[in-house]
């Protein structure tokens, strides 16, 4: 008999899902009981671990990634649609056939949860609004888009003069808040394409000329134009709101499927980063962990019931079932990734910590089950004792190389030099793969007993 599991990973960009699959799928299909210690005696095997390929060009590329990994040393691209990996195994422990499927996604389309939870146009509009009024910053990089709306109201220009002005403020809007690391840079097809182009490298005329949505531009108008007398004014809210409607029909409905069958989440916090990039990068990240599951927890079963069209908001299908065959509450593993880096003497204690504080009001909800941990995918780093640096452990047996001086990590959120931290924010340094062999990790282990598990 089968026991079918959904598991979604999330996390921003670079936050470390795609590695941290890659590396458990790994451990999974070349297991070696020294180096992945799974069950409640630590003691437990994996047998006949297979991947299930079969859904063509959404299938998770483990193979090249591995082979990426052993050949070059080289970390996987950055991913540039979600994905799916399916696999399946049986354990010594259990007689049960496990089918387990993991969803990979790039970090950016998480920023969509509003418009996927929008009932339509003018919803979306209502409550993009109501997020920015509460952050300056945002208000402050909106500014010029909303004072554009504010003119457009006012003057007599025609409708695609004022389409042009308006597509080119929100852009640049978009633009400052990607600099602000503000959360919700929503569509997200404006920071990574539908065809995988990110905003790396693009100079400002390129930007300039980059459309919102390839398919056709969108943003937040003002509700009260939707029924304007004015001919030029609806006519531009009836664009976007056709616009918008598409995007959610072809962008976002197949992806925000999958994510809405899980039973359960990793989220992959990346804590260096927001300790080098400071306070805005932390707000980022908690709004955005905060909001989404905010807005699909099962919480709100009671609205299910109501409206029963909308049930594929909400995460866990179980929810849907009769009490009598529901199973368990859907499980929130948070993780602090890259703890290889986490390298002075309590620096793993510290790096829970940290998480926990930045989760804490999601975390309690008594409608999930979570647990917070810190997990390595693939050593990468090494502390030396001697020179108190740390340093990188470079692919195929080369000499290590001496990275920079080992920063304590802060005891809580309250204040830290995020320039202390730079050395954090190091890109490209190379995973050590030891003749082909899984990935040296730190914890991935318990993760996966925890997130594949019947109990907690
Ligand atoms: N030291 C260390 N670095 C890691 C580890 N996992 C990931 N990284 C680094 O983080 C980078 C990003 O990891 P990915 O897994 O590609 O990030 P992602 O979350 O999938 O990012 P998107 O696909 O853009 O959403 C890698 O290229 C590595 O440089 C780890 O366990 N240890
Ligand atoms: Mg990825």
């Amino acid at each position: 008999m089968f026991r079918n599991k959904k598991i979604g990973v999330l996390g921003t960009v670079n936050s470390g899902k795609t590695v941290l699959l890659t590396s458990l799928l790994w451990h999974l299909y070349e297991f070696s009981p020294g180096s992945f210690r799974i069950g409640k005696e630590k003691n437990a095997e994996i047998k006949d671990a297979n991947p299930v390929y079969n859904l063509g060009n959404r299938d998770f590329n483990y193979t090249a990634y591995r082979r990426q990994f052993v050949e070059q040393g080289r970390w996987p691209d950055k991913t540039q649609d979600f994905a799916i990996a399916r696999c399946t195994y049986n354990r010594t422990d259990s007689f049960w056939e496990h089918d387990v499927t993991f969803v990979d996604i790039p970090g950016e389309r998480v920023s969509d949860v509003f418009i996927w939870q929008a009932t339509d146009y003018a919803d979306w509009t209502w409550k993009i609004e109501r997020f920015w009024s509460g952050d300056t910053n945002i208000l402050a990089s909106m500014d010029a888009f909303k004072k554009c709306c504010q003119q457009v109201e006012t003057t007599s220009a025609s409708a695609s003069e004022s389409w042009d002005d308006l597509v080119k403020e929100y852009r640049n809007g978009l633009v400052a808040l990607a600099g602000n690391f503000s959360p919700f840079i929503t569509p997200s097809t404006f920071v990574l394409t539908i065809g995988g182009e990110t905003m790396d490298g693009l100079s400002e005329e390129d930007i300039e000329s980059r459309p919102i949505w390839n398919e056709g531009d969108f943003f937040p108008l003002p509700g009260k134009w939707r029924n304007s007398q004015n001919d030029v004014l609806r006519s531009l809210y009836e664009r976007c709101e056709s616009n918008f409607k598409k995007y959610k029909k072809t962008v976002l409905k197949p992806f925000y499927k999958e994510i809405d069958e899980c039973d359960s989440f990793i989220v992959c916090v990346d804590i260096f980063n927001i300790l080098a990039s400071g306070l805005s990068r932390f707000y980022q990240v908690k709004e955005e962990i905060n909001m989404f599951f905010q807005m699909i927890r099962p919480s709100k079963f009671g609205e299910i019931l109501i409206n029963a069209q909308k049930a594929m908001n909400y995460i866990g299908l179980n929810y849907l079932l009769p009490n009598f065959i529901q199973t368990k509450p859907p499980k929130i593993a948070y993780v602090a990734t890259k703890s290889d880096m986490a390298i002075s003497g309590n620096g793993k204690n510290r790096l829970e910590k940290l998480l926990g504080d930045l989760v804490r009001n999601v975390n309690n909800s008594s409608y999930v089950n979570s647990k917070l941990f810190t997990c390595c995918a693939g050593k990468t780093f090494e502390y030396d004792p001697d020179s108190n640096r740390i340093v990188f452990l470079t692919a195929r047996g080369e000499n290590h190389v001496p990275l920079d001086k080992c920063p304590e990590l802060p005891t809580s959120w309250e204040k830290w030099d995020k320039d202390q931290y730079r050395g954090f924010l190091c890109e490209g340094i190379p995973l050590q793969v030891v003749a082909g062999a899984p990935p040296e990790q730190n914890n991935l282990d318990k993760l996966f007993d925890y997130i594949t598990g019947d109990d907690d």
